[in-house]
Parts: C-alpha cells; sequence; structure tokens
C-alpha cells in the first residue's frame, strides 16, 4: 500500500473528480430544453446522500415547476437516516418519495405521486379535462442512480439500457407507457461542481463516478475507513473481524487474508482486496449505510 486517501491540495486530483464528459454535456442542455415543455420533472437521486447527490443547478431552475424528487436504492441505505430525511423533507415541503426500483409497490408509487403533482397543477392553471390527460415526464439525475431502471419498470419492458456502471444512457430518449405516460428518459449527468473531497468518495462509494475517476484504493480506503469508524456490525461479520479496532492497513490486510487476496509471494494483494470492497459494499453485503444526514441549522 502506498497512498491511501488522496490530497485535499492535489489539483489535478480535485479536476478529475469534477468527471464531465461530452455525452453529459450535451444531456445537460438537453435536460434545460426540456424543462418547460413536459408535464413533470423527476429528479433521481440516491437515498444514501440526498442533498449530496442532487443537482442544484437544474434543481433551481424547477422551482415553479412540477417537481418530483425520487430517493431510489432505499433498500440500500441506513433505515434510520431515511426516517430523519422523511421528517426533514417535509418540512421543507418538499414533494418526494423514498423507492427502491427493484420494489413492483415502488413504481406504483410514482405514478400515482406524479400523476397528483400534475392534476393539482392542471387545476390551478384552470386546464379542463385534466385527470383525463397523458403525462409527459422528464427523468434526469446523477449517473447511476437508477433513472433507466424506473422506466423500464414503468414501461413494463427493457425500453431503455440500464446496468451497474455509470454513464449507460449516453443519449436522451422518448418512453411510451401503456399508462398514459411519455417518458424522456436523460444521460445521468454530474452537479455543477464537486467541492468537498468527502462529497467525492461518496459519490464514488455509490458508484455516481467510475472507479477509474478516483481510483478503487481511494474509494476502498475512504469505505473501510468509513466502516471502521462507524463500527459496522455487518461489516464486521461479513469479514469475520474479531474487533473494529484497529487501523486501516490492518482492516485492508485482515480482509485480504479472510477473502484469499494473496499474492503468490505470500503478501497481500491489495488491489484485489480494493475492488471486493467495493463489490461487496454495492451489493449491500456491508450493511445499511447512509452517508449523509440532514442539516441541523
Ligand atoms: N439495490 C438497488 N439497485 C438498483 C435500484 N435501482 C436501480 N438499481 C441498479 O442500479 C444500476 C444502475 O441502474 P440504471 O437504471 O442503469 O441507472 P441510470 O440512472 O439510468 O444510470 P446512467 O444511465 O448511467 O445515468 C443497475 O445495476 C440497477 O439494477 C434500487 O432501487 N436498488
Ligand atoms: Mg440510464
Amino acid at each position: 500500500m502506498t497512498k491511501l486517501t488522496p490530497d485535499h491540495n492535489d489539483k489535478e486530483f480535485l479536476d478529475r473528480i469534477n468527471w464531465l464528459p461530452g455525452h453529459m454535456i450535451k444531456s445537460i442542455a438537453d435536460i434545460k430544453k426540456n424543462l418547460n415543455s413536459v408535464d413533470i420533472i423527476v429528479e433521481v437521486r440516491d437515498a444514501r446522500a440526498p442533498l449530496v447527490s442532487g443537482n442544484k443547478e437544474i434543481y433551481n431552475m424547477c422551482s415553479d415547476k412540477p417537481f418530483l424528487i425520487v430517493f431510489n436504492k432505499t433498500n440500500l441505505a441506513d433505515p434510520k437516516a431515511v426516517k430523519l430525511w422523511e421528517e426533514w423533507l417535509k418540512d421543507k415541503k418538499e414533494s418526494f418519495i423514498f423507492i427502491n426500483a427493484l420494489d413492483k409497490q415502488s413504481i406504483t408509487k410514482i405514478t400515482k405521486k406524479s400523476k397528483d403533482i400534475v392534476n393539482v397543477n392542471r387545476l390551478k392553471s384552470k386546464q379542463t379535462n385534466s385527470a383525463k390527460k397523458d403525462m409527459s415526464m422528464l427523468i434526469f439525475g446523477l449517473p447511476n442512480t437508477g433513472k433507466s431502471t424506473i422506466i423500464n419498470k414503468l414501461s413494463n419492458r427493457n425500453a431503455t439500457k440500464a446496468a451497474a456502471t455509470p454513464g449507460q444512457t449516453k443519449i436522451k430518449l422518448w418512453v411510451k407507457t401503456d399508462k398514459g405516460i411519455q417518458i424522456l428518459d436523460t444521460p445521468g449527468v454530474m452537479p455543477p461542481l464537486i467541492e468537498h473531497l468527502d462529497h467525492a468518495m461518496w459519490l464514488s462509494a455509490i458508484h455516481a463516478i467510475p472507479d477509474h475517476i478516483i481510483t478503487p484504493e481511494y474509494s476502498a480506503c475512504f469505505l473501510v475507513e468509513h466502516l471502521l469508524k462507524t463500527q459496522s456490525q455487518d461489516f464486521k461479520e461479513f469479514y469475520k473481524f474479531e474487533s473494529l479496532d484497529m487501523d486501516l492497513v490492518s482492516a485492508i490486510e485482515h480482509i485480504g487474508k479472510k477473502r484469499g487476496c494473496i499474492q503468490s509471494g505470500g503478501g497481500c494483494d491489495y488491489e484485489r482486496v480494493y475492488k471486493l470492497v467495493l463489490i461487496d459494499f454495492r451489493k449491500g453485503s456491508l450493511g445499511l449505510t447512509s452517508f449523509e444526514l440532514p442539516p441541523t441549522e
């Protein structure tokens, strides 16, 4: 092991985490162009980092529009943190739902909540026959938050490509559902600027940023440190630790031994440990983890 965590003053690293490939620049322009022509805008965020996984710039452009925040992957988040967020968001009068896109009931909730918001807006703007009309929806959000999965579930078919690595959707696509909803799937977009290194680490842990940007070493070391600090019992049991009172290097080497990541000379194969930790965490094997709690002020 050489370097464990990135240097907070490493300018080149900070530039790299603000990952903005060409298809994202185009997607941001497409999203902005379509905001005014759809009946509802749905932002898909990650329930494990409710504010940091949001896009402030696009959110601020939607203040006077029918808008729903869908916090997805709630099945991987800490239920206690989710409860606190629900209370905080209610106080802020946000329209939101916490869901798990892999569960059918969650999908019904999105349809119902969106229709309610659109109908209230149509009544307010005195559109007649409001309840009968079809509905158009734009879905946007951070890479890998589950936008295309949600759209496939809403349309009951594999209308758009969904997969476990960020940057799957490369071009926008209109999808029709049999429930009278037309949905615009858009390529995942990064927030305008990640200012804090910790936030970049959270986004990497939830796999919104591809591993080659942060490096598996930094991401896995951040996660192991986090799980040691929070004394995660699931992490302890999964890797059969006797105690979590140890330093990062010892913990990594322990995981290497337990998971058979040993080089031919007998030393720890650190690179394999890093990759395994990321896979195990993202599957949920290391427990339900939230990185962010509601602001207290
Ligand atoms: N555990 C869990 N996994 C989910 C959930 N929703 C989606 N996924 C998984 O997350 C991965 C990413 O899903 P996508 O639907 O491709 O995400 P996306 O937001 O369209 O990603 P981009 O197109 O890259 O922006 C897939 O492996 C999905 O199976 C969820 O609620 N829980
Ligand atoms: Mg997608």
